[in-house]
């Protein structure tokens, strides 16, 4: 399979911005690879071997998880999918996610959708979810909402200054804010 045919888009914003429900809808529509770094991530840390240990300690601290770890992960989601087209939430998280995926895959985005949205609507949602994960309790949302300021952020303005970013404002009813994703979507 030629990863030169891989086409990726990510999908990034702060915790609770909405990517995983928005990305679940451009998957019923149009048929792309949703993968979740989150997700493989928290299914990774069920796996009972110490790097599983190492993540669970870092996802319940809010922390970003070493790139070789998450794209490992990617990699290997992507080859099993069979398919060449990938929206990857939540991941890059910082400068050095970026740099290293783009150097170790050769791929770089068509494009980023980016969910912009208050904190205090982010908070809401993410105290509101209850779906038992280790990481929705007050004390390490405001340390996700710090790391996303100070590491993810970098990340959107490198590609907006690449002219990559769609951004959305997020802060509005889920059927609204996919309105508008699906066409960014189809214009790209
Ligand atoms: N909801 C969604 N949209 C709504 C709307 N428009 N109006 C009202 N409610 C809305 O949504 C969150 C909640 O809000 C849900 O209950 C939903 O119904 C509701 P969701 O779609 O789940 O938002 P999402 O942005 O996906 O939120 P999530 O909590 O998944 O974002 P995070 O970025 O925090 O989580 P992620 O799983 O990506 O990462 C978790 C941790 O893993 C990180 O903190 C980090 O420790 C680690 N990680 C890495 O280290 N590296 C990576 O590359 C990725 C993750
Ligand atoms: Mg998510």
């Amino acid at each position: 399979d030629d990863p030169t045919r891989h086409k990726v888009v990510f999908v990034l914003g702060g915790p609770g911005s909405g990517k995983g429900t928005q990305s679940a809808r451009l998957v019923e529509e149009f048929g792309v690879a949703h993968l979740s770094a989150g997700d493989l991530l928290r299914a990774h840390m069920k796996s009972g071997s110490p790097e599983g240990q190492m993540v669970a300690d870092m996802i319940k601290n809010g922390q970003i998880v070493p790139s070789h770890v998450t794209i490992s992960l990617l990699q290997r989601a992507m080859d099993e999918s069979g398919k060449h087209k990938f929206l990857i939430d939540g991941f890059p998280r910082n400068e050095e996610n970026r740099a290293s995926f783009e150097k170790q895959t050769g791929i770089s985005p068509e494009f980023v959708l980016f969910f912009d949205c208050p904190e205090e609507v982010m908070e809401r949602r993410l105290l509101g979810r209850n779906e038992g994960r280790t990481d929705d309790n007050i004390e390490t949302i405001r340390k996700r909402f710090h790391v996303f300021i100070d590491s993810s952020m970098p990340v959107i303005q490198y590609y907006d200054a690449l002219g990559k970013v769609a951004r959305i404002n997020a802060d509005r009813p889920a059927e609204e804010v996919y309105t508008e994703v699906r066409r960014l979507f189809m214009e790209f």
